[in-house]
């Protein structure tokens, strides 16, 4: 028993010497190619949308964490495999880490414009990985030979080395990807357009509240990667193509150059659930996507913007809503600073009302003026819905779901959001089903931005439900039919219970 668990230990050691130094080499080169990486990343493709919604559900922002943690413990489970079949024969133990790391290579190659040279630290893995093993197990084989003493010293020795090496190769990675997220220097051109001064929210005078301009370190992130791409503005260009009069290439400066505009706009996912976290309130700069594809000149067959990110990854919206006269933007700003590399960085795609599925596209390289027919987007080809606006939500932030609470004046508050739609003209609380009470609005800062909300309650004792409802500035109010966010965004009321004692 106690051999066969030195011999898996060995797999798992091997193992994870090969991912580290890969790790460190892909962080070095492209980060998207680090084994693991590669194979969470064909995972996040290939699971079933409702699988996904799921997981999102569950593991909330940890979604990404869980899924590298789950691929971890799987290849180290077949690690300790390749361990104890080296036990028997070496050859068979070498080959069973080979095919682990050709699956993760498989994975490499199926990430949107691979190619061959990102196979690199995959097969780096392969060979540290198979030399470890080889290594370890003509140690552990001398050690157990009579004169044994040395070989038992020959087995420390490896077993620190290579230890050492996944530690240094998985530090070092991370370090390395940590520095290569250091933003750029930038300077922003000041807008010519710019956004009113936003009022003072309730912040200071709602404790619980989410506060009125999301700051850019807590903004929600959702997007595919599991790293973040780095793109420096100077190699970064913009094409417009497809159905254009002409195509046009753009650069950084040449964007920074436009009539530069601002705008607060709350950002909305998809994927999040009635109550949920993914959605945020930020300041905007950039320029009119209207301006940019003015430059090249809209055809007459196109219906979609088929936006395609600097990996290939693909976004479309509709063409109709997209220049309908909402502030559509190709922002490079955000909240006073540039674009955050995890935000996009240099330039996304910004449209009041719709999904970020269906408009945010981050690190965007390409606009291409195109039908729903002719070319699908990524999420398209996943069932997703190709027109999503989105829609009114009330979401309750104090008090938390389940707390306690002291018999006698508790304040319920929250944010409400209905972008295109005239902004928040109301918000209502129900109390245990009873009557829809109004609640008072915070400050406004446009029809595209929430609102804050709170309502004074004189808490009995008991347990009890709240609602609330949003009413937008156009009359449309919040349905309380309950939708999954697949394929067009959750719907219902926030709901929860407290207990007043
Ligand atoms: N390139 C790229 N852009 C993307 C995504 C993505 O996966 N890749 N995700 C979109 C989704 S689903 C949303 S909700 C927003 C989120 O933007 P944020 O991460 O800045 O909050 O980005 C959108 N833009
Ligand atoms: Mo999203």
């Amino acid at each position: 028993m106690r051999t066969r668990l030195t011999w898996a230990a060995y797999g798992v050691l091997a193992t994870l010497a090969g991912i580290g130094v890969a790790h460190l080499v892909a962080a070095l080169t492209v980060a998207d190619t680090s084994p693991v990486l590669a194979v969470g990343s064909t995972v996040i493709d290939l699971t079933p949308t409702p699988m996904k919604d799921w997981a999102i559900e569950h593991f909330g922002t940890k979604d990404k964490t869980v899924l590298v943690g789950s691929v971890m413990a799987a290849v180290l489970l077949l690690a300790g495999v390749a361990g104890l079949l080296a036990r028997r024969r070496l050859l068979y133990g070498a080959g069973l880490l080979v095919l682990l790391v050709a699956i993760a290579a498989g994975g490499v190659l199926t990430r949107p414009q691979a190619s061959v040279l990102d196979l690199g630290p995959s097969v780096v893995a392969a060979a540290v990985a198979v030399a470890a093993l080889v290594w370890l197990a003509r140690e552990q084989t001398g050690a157990s030979e009579p004169e044994g003493a040395n070989g038992r010293r020959g087995v420390l020795i490896a077993v620190g080395v290579l230890g050492g090496l996944a530690v240094v190769g998985g530090v070092g990675g991370r370090l390395v990807n940590k520095l290569r997220l250091r933003p750029e220097d930038i300077d922003l051109p000041a807008a010519q357009d710019p956004a009113p001064a936003l009022p003072k929210g309730l912040d200071d005078q709602v404790p619980g509240i989410t506060p009125f301009r999301t700051p850019t370190d807590d903004f929600y992130r959702v997007d595919t990667r599991l790293d973040v791409p780095i793109v420096s503005s100077e190699d970064w260009t913009l094409t417009i193509d497809g159905d254009v009069d002409k195509e046009v290439t753009l650069s950084f400066d040449d964007l920074l150059a436009m009539d530069v505009i601002e705008r607060d706009i709350t950002l909305t996912c998809v994927s999040n659930s009635v109550g949920g976290p993914y959605v945020g309130a930020a300041r905007w700069l950039g320029v009119r996507l209207t301006d940019v594809l003015a430059l090249a000149g809209v055809g007459s067959k196109a219906d979609q913007i088929l936006s395609t990110d600097v990996d290939g990854m693909t976004i479309s919206t509709p063409l109709d809503l997209a220049t309908d006269g909402r502030d559509a933007m190709l922002a490079f700003g955000m909240n006073g600073d540039q674009l955050p590399r995890e935000h996009g960085f240099p330039v996304r795609m910004i449209v009041p009302g719709l999904y970020g599925f269906i408009s945010a596209t981050k690190w965007v390289t390409r606009l291409t003026l195109t039908t729903y027919d002719d070319q699908k987007a990524y999420w398209t080809d996943r069932g997703w819905a190709t027109d999503a606006p989105i829609k009114i939500s009330a979401r309750i932030d104090t008090p938390k779901a389940l707390s306690d609470q002291k018999q006698g004046d508790v304040v319920i508050g929250g944010v409400a959001w209905a972008q295109e739609r005239g902004g928040i003209k109301g918000v209502q609380v129900q109390i245990d089903g009873g009557g829809w009470q109004d609640a008072n609005l915070g400050p406004d800062g446009g029809d595209d931005y929430w609102r804050q909300w709170f309502f004074k309650w004189s808490a009995p004792s008991g347990s009890h439900r709240i609602s609330a409802r949003a009413v937008a500035g156009n009359g449309e109010a919040q349905t309380a039919a309950r939708a999954e966010p697949f394929p067009d965004g959750a719907s219902g009321l926030h709901e929860l219970i407290v207990n007043v004692s």
